[in-house]
């Protein structure tokens, strides 16, 4: 049996104000803080040791992943990090507040932005500050590879691949994988582990720093999915990523 554990980091300071974060480098708040430490220790008690882990290249992803490594004393495992696993790329979304967003272009529109399968937020253009090449880090990418706003169905498109290619062969190796990322790359992820249909995925909202373990069989089929942790305390943390509106009231 093959084991993969996918968290999500912590609270950030945009998940707190409640914006579009995407590819912004936002930190962890206080809060997101002892999040990860929690989560680090919530797989102490997990009876199998992790191996290796991957990660985005965007700060919340990344602390959150040393803060549970460095929990169970793995801070030297082998770490890889891709902005293939990057949070989906909001586009012209990316700094507004989520609740201004639904008021002005409705709650229906701001949810089929955030949660259905092939529709993409309002794009950037080549000349705003969030394209992706301004940033050092994005500047090996390839002109069709720069997102200037990603639908899920983007993101899983490059999400997969990376899975397939980096990740799995770990996985047939035998080591316990640990994949430290973001609301909407976990979800990319999850719908083709799982072959969540197009309609479904719609319902799908994933708690911030919530260890999720997955036990896959040989052809990595999952076998089961548990989130980690107290299931009533995990239930509150989906009702609060699915409802980020009432963060505010
Ligand atoms: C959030 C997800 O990404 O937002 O980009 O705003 O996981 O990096 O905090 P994360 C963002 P929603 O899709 O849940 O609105």
């Amino acid at each position: 049996m093959h084991r993969v554990v996918l968290v999500r980091h912590g609270e950030s300071i945009w998940n707190q104000e409640n914006r579009f974060t995407g590819w912004t480098d936002v930190d962890l708040t206080e809060k997101g803080v002892h999040e990860a430490f929690k989560a680090g220790q919530l797989l102490k008690d997990f009876p199998y040791e992790v191996d290796i882990a991957f990660t985005s290249v965007l700060k919340r992803a990344i602390k959150t992943m040393n803060y549970i490594l460095d929990q169970d004393d793995l801070l030297w495992i082998p770490i890889y990090k891709s902005w293939k696993l990057n949070e989906r790329h909001y586009g012209a979304l990316q700094g507004l507040n989520k609740q201004e967003t639904a008021a002005k272009y409705g709650e229906e529109q701001v949810r089929l932005w955030r949660r259905s399968f092939d529709v993409p937020p309002l794009k950037i253009t080549v000349d705003d500050d969030r394209y992706p090449q301004r940033d050092k880090r994005y500047k090996e990418l390839t002109e069709p590879e720069i997102p200037l706003g990603e639908s899920l169905k983007d993101t899983i498109a490059r999400v997969v691949p990376y899975w397939e290619s980096e990740i799995v062969p770990h996985i047939k190796a035998g080591k316990n994988v640990l994949v430290v990322a973001h609301g909407n790359s976990l979800r990319a992820l999850m719908k083709v582990l799982e072959n969540i249909s197009d309609e479904d995925i719609i319902d799908l909202n994933i708690p911030t720093a919530v260890p999720i373990l997955y036990e896959l069989d040989d052809q990595l089929r999952p076998l089961n999915r548990h989130f980690l942790g107290d299931q009533e305390r995990v239930q509150e943390k989906i009702n609060v990523v699915a409802n980020p509106g009432k963060i505010m009231e």
